[in-house]
């Protein structure tokens, strides 16, 4: 009965069978417990409804309390290693890793949540609140121990779009969301933030440091590394002391707030070096962008980094960060750029629809650096209509085998609704082999939807494909493609019932979401994608209906669902987002095809009150070829008349009637009605005149009406028969 964990741990072995929480809790430090481990711990503890936390340091009186909570290593508590001992458990000294054990010692309810460092107590503190569940009304902790450590030593986030950059409030709440999800990275490198890329020499104003300073503390807090990433490529000159001085100084003014993680990028900019000292300096190398820029790595390596105590490894992304394989400047760059420098690297392929071992294998080799993924999903800065909630795939497990130190994502300009991949991002990169992506991404509709997860979840799984994952539309494709296979059958009122039972959760969940979902930025984010939602949901239902009456052979009931149909879809088409790609609009263009055949075929009759003449057959009036001809069997007497039912009441836009004919085999041109009237009805019974004509063969009439029969009706007997060549009714019939 161990709640779920997210990261998937390496270990967890059920112990026993656990003890509830206490109201009085007591909790024993020592030395070096981390911190921020502390106060989230007091933060579960509270939420589990403890009323008392007694906290004591392991070197003054133990807490005398009925649970007691060991937090830290046992570096610092030494009795932790006893009690693990009678727990059946033991530390890890893996980076970052972690032990939680929770059982009875010498019968006191005891729980260990001891970290290899810091970080490692943190995460433990992460994990022990995922295990607390509810259990016949009280707050729960099972007997377990888990032992775990991430598999990446990198793991997180890139703020490295194009397009809006992430408010400083989105920032906050992402570094807080890492944190709980044991991730450890986030890279700033917006690249519509003017100051990082355009105008890299220029200082941040006041207010903009002010929040770097925060995010630092933020990310302090979360045991989150801050990188800062500079991308001056596009205007440096490489070997020019004053833009060193200017990278100098922009990288000084943010160490002093704090940050220690420094990047500096090379993506997307025009290689070739510009200005004359480059020139002269580079100009004769083999591959003159590759050592101007490792000049400048370098330089900014051993002039900044290595002068800064406390400073991580400089990373770096290089111009050819995505290639499949060699290149004279990826070769020029590995040769020159500082062996402690880390590369980025996006798989092959900007979005990499896979990144594998052997991909890894050979890039490594090429680069002969530390390898840093950078992930290209489920950042969407280059299709800002669509949302990628699916999650991660196609990622070998091994990569850490390969050169790879680690893996950021780069996220979508949304950020709230970035974090349900990147919730199963953060399961992947903790423990790859255990990753499975459609429980982690069950796990994380679950998290960030609360009650409203099931609604989530239909809006997820309709926004589920991406260039990693063709997948769509979860539930709703496979009801699709059984309402299809069952038209023609009797099973079809059972698929057609549950496709629209699919319909309607489809267009109810935007409503459940607005209301119940605890996350206002979520739902602005996504507010045109849930509109498009509601107004899909409602169309499909529609249609649905439209096609439940066009079997049934309802044709009032066809034709309104039809007029209601379009305007829905009509009125979600006008909104530019997409939703449900490659699932609601082939649905739709299928009903409407469907539908406009039905209508074509059985539903535009032509009408008359005489005979036909041998095979002058009556549909040849409405076959859109006048060189076909209906002919009568007799002579038209008074209120005899030829005609057009449009099988439903539509608009009608203009009249041509053609009679007799003066070419062809059967040439009779005074076979016509000589005296006659054209007129309209909605009904059959109650008709309205539109004029009166005579001697006249070709009759036009333009009108805008509403009607579903037209007729032309004989006002005098004469001894002639009728030919029609075409009796053409334009409306707004489909
Ligand atoms: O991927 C890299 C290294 N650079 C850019 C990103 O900034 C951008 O967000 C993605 C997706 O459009 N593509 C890039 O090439």
């Amino acid at each position: 009965d161990i709640p779920d964990i997210s990261p998937v741990p390496q270990n967890v072995t059920e112990t026993g069978k656990g003890f509830s929480l206490t109201p009085v809790v007591g909790v024993v430090t020592g030395e070096t417990t981390d911190q921020e481990a502390l106060n989230e711990l007091k933060d579960v503890l509270k939420s589990a409804d403890v009323k008392r936390i007694v906290v004591r340091d392991v070197k003054d009186s133990m807490p005398n309390t009925p649970v007691t909570i060991w937090l830290g290593s046992s570096a610092s508590i030494p009795e932790v290693n006893g009690i693990l001992e009678k727990l059946g458990a033991k530390e890890t000294s893996k980076n970052e890793g972690y032990t939680v054990a929770a059982g009875h010692v010498d019968g006191h309810k005891t729980i260990v949540l001891s970290g290899a460092d810091q970080s490692g107590t943190f995460y433990a503190t992460q994990t022990f609140k995922q295990l607390i569940a509810e259990k016949d009304g009280r707050d729960w902790v099972p007997g377990v121990t888990i032992n775990d450590w991430p598999t990446m030593p990198l793991r997180g986030s890139i703020e490295g779009f194009y397009g809006p950059p992430w408010s400083h409030e989105d920032r906050l709440n992402q570094i807080e969301f890492y944190g709980e999800n044991k991730m450890n990275t986030y890279v700033y490198a917006p690249k519509d933030d003017p100051y990082h890329r355009d105008k890299w020499r220029e200082p941040y104003p006041d207010e903009k440091m002010l929040e770097i300073r925060e995010l630092v503390q933020r990310s302090k807090e979360n045991h989150v590394n801050f990188v800062f990433a500079l991308s001056p490529g596009n205007s440096v000159c490489f070997s020019d002391d004053r833009d060193f001085d200017y990278m100098m100084q922009k990288m000084q003014a943010v160490w002093e707030v704090g940050v220690r993680s420094f990047a500096v990028f090379l993506d997307d900019i025009n290689p070739n070096i510009r200005c004359a000292k480059d020139k002269e300096m580079f100009g004769d190398d083999s591959n003159p962008p590759a050592a101007a820029q490792a000049y400048l790595l370098n330089r900014f390596n051993q002039e900044f980094v290595k002068t800064h105590e406390g400073a991580n490894q400089l990373i770096t992304v290089p111009t050819d960060y995505w290639q499949a394989g060699t290149t004279p400047y990826r070769e020029r760059f590995a040769d020159l750029v500082d062996r402690d420098i880390i590369v980025y690297w996006t798989g092959i392929g900007v979005v990499a629809p896979e990144i594998t071992n052997e991909d890894a294998e050979k890039i490594w080799g090429i680069f002969d650096h530390d390898l840093l993924i950078w992930d290209n999903y489920p950042v969407n800065d280059y299709a800002r209509n669509r949302l990628f909630l699916g999650p991660l795939v196609n990622r070998d497990a091994e990569l850490t085998e390969h050169g790879v130190i680690g893996l950021t994502a780069n996220p979508m300009n949304e950020a709230e609704a970035s974090k349900l991949s990147l919730f199963t991002i953060a399961d992947y990169v903790w423990n790859p082999t255990a990753y499975d992506p459609k429980s982690s991404w069950d796990l994380s509709i679950e998290r960030f939807g609360g009650n409203a997860a099931d609604a989530l979840r239909v809006f997820a799984e309709n926004n589920y494909s991406s260039p990693i994952n063709s997948t769509n539309g979860l539930t709703i494709k496979p009801l699709i493609e059984m309402f299809w296979k069952d038209f023609e059958s009797d099973a079809f009122e059972k698929s057609a019932t549950e496709l629209l039972a699919e319909f309607k959760r489809v267009q109810t969940a935007p409503d459940i979401l607005r209301e119940e979902l605890a996350n206002q930025n979520f739902l602005e984010e996504t507010e045109p994608y849930l509109n498009k939602m509601e107004l899909y949901g409602k169309a499909g239902e529609l249609a649905v209906k439209l096609l439940e009456a066009q079997k049934g052979k309802d044709g009032e009931d066809v034709w309104k669902y039809r007029q209601q149909f379009d305007t829905t879809y009509k009125k979600a088409e006008a909104i530019p987002q997409l939703f449900g790609v490659d699932v609601f609009r082939p649905f739709f263009n299928e009903v409407i095809k469907r539908n406009d055949l039905w209508f074509q075929v059985s539903k535009t009759s032509p009408m008359t009150s005489m005979g036909t003449y041998s095979n002058y057959s009556l549909k040849n009036l409405i076959d859109g070829d006048p060189s076909t001809l209906y002919w009568s069997s007799s002579a038209a007497g008074v209120g005899d008349y030829v005609g057009v039912d449009l099988g439903g009441v539509y608009t009608i836009d203009s009249i041509e009637l053609l009679m007799g004919s003066t070419d062809g085999p059967v040439a009779r041109p005074d076979d016509y009605i000589h005296h006659g009237i054209l007129e309209v009805s909605k009904d059959g019974s109650n008709w309205t005149p539109i004029v009166e004509k005579e001697n006249e063969t070709d009759i036009s009439v333009e009108a805008d009406l509403q009607a579903r029969y037209v007729r032309y009706r004989a006002v005098e007997s004469q001894t002639n028969w009728v030919q029609v060549r075409e009796f053409n009714v334009k409306s707004n019939k489909p």
